[in-house]
């Protein structure tokens, strides 16, 4: 690895087996214990002055079948009944050359379905392949997949595949009821058998405790590969949806998830994800101390508001943290405002 940071001294294995209450009382710690405990690792696997770059595009937005409660997008909700097409092909294009411009390296495509239609996949397929020629890594994230258009995603050549738990399994009830938590785990199941890089992650701030956050974590620890990616997304709250209203969560609970994330799957990037555009930038760092290591860079998520590039430049710079280059492509913020 680069960089003058210095390197510590261990190098903990990968873990399959975390219990629950081992990573209760790992999440318990005083904090600067939690916090000392993640970095070390941090940096024992990443450069922990870099971090990964993704860039979102909602390439189909609204009129969801699924109810869940978080989301601006379900049909079941006010703010989510509108329904747009398809984007068309080359507006996905102008968006991920203007992202690869920015400086982004990954660019993540989101579609409110419950499961991709076959026609729909193969429009997508023609995004991946898009995308791919522009230089990009490519996520898409479309809902359940069966085994089949999972190998058609893999054959096109898609990076990673997004599909989030939530939250845990005893919780999840509370805030889904149109689909269950095992079809979320065998779609997971199906993407990885097909060699797709699985990114999985969850929400918090959704009235949860602490034992479903960590037992989200546990989830994702004990599957027989960890995601590659997790992203740790603090609930927008979207006026009209279910869960708008519900009490904040405090943020060093936040970072106390974040934490446990890096230590449970020391070589995943954990992503701070959805939720940044009300955190202050103290919380952020906090975040990135506890070895957050990937963010999504742009003005919008999928619906909801992101930081401004100006503010994510800004912040970073005072920390002295690097976006990473990707395999070939571009090197850094090369492109101001
Ligand atoms: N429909 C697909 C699905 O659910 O898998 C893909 C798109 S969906 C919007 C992707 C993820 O966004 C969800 O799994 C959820 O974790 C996250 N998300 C949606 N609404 C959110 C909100 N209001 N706050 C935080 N995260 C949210
Ligand atoms: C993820 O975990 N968070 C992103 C991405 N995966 C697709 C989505 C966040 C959506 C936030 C609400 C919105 O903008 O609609
Ligand atoms: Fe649909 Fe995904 Fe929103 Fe759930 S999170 S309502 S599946 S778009």
């Amino acid at each position: 690895m680069d960089g003058g940071y210095m390197a510590a001294p261990i190098c903990e294995k990968l873990r399959h087996d975390w219990s629950r209450q081992e990573a209760t009382e790992i999440y318990r710690l005083p904090f600067n214990d939690l916090l000392f405990r993640a970095q070390q690792i941090h940096r024992a696997w990443f450069n922990p002055n870099e971090i990964q770059v993704s860039t979102l595009l909602s390439i189909k937005t609204g009129a969801c079948p699924e109810d869940c409660a978080y989301c601006p997008q379900s049909a079941h909700y006010p703010p989510g009944r509108e329904v747009e097409r398809l984007l068309p092909l080359e507006d996905v294009l102008d968006a991920a050359r203007e992202a690869s411009r920015q400086g982004a390296t990954r660019f993540c495509m989101g579609a409110a379905w419950r499961s991709p239609k076959q026609r729909d996949l193969q429009e997508v397929v023609k995004m991946i392949e898009g995308v791919k020629a522009l230089g990009l890594e490519t996520c898409v994230t479309l809902g359940m997949l069966n085994a089949d258009q999972a190998r058609h995603l893999k054959e096109a050549g898609l990076d990673y595949y997004n599909h989030n738990l939530d939250t845990s399994a005893e919780y999840y009830g509370q805030i889904i009821s149109t689909r269950s938590y095992q079809e979320r785990l065998d779609t997971l199941g199906h993407v990885r058998e097909a060699g797709i890089n699985v990114c999985c992650g969850g929400i918090l701030g959704m009235g949860e405790d602490v034992d479903d956050r960590v037992g989200l974590l546990v989830e994702l620890a004990t599957l027989p590969s960890h995601p590659e990616s997790v992203p740790i997304n603090l609930l927008v709250q979207v006026e009209g949806t279910p869960l708008a209203g519900t009490e904040a969560l405090d943020p060093l609970e936040f970072v106390r998830t974040v934490a446990l994330a890096r230590i449970l799957m020391p070589a995943s990037y954990v992503r701070l994800s959805a939720g940044r555009e009300e955190m202050s930038d103290e919380m952020q760092a906090l975040c990135f101390f506890a070895g957050a290591n990937s963010i999504f860079y742009g003005e919008k998520l999928l619906t909801t508001n992101n930081p401004t590039r100006t503010r994510d430049r800004n912040l970073l710079h005072r920390l002295g943290i690097t976006p990473k280059a990707s395999n070939d492509a571009n090197d850094g913020f090369a492109v101001a405002e």
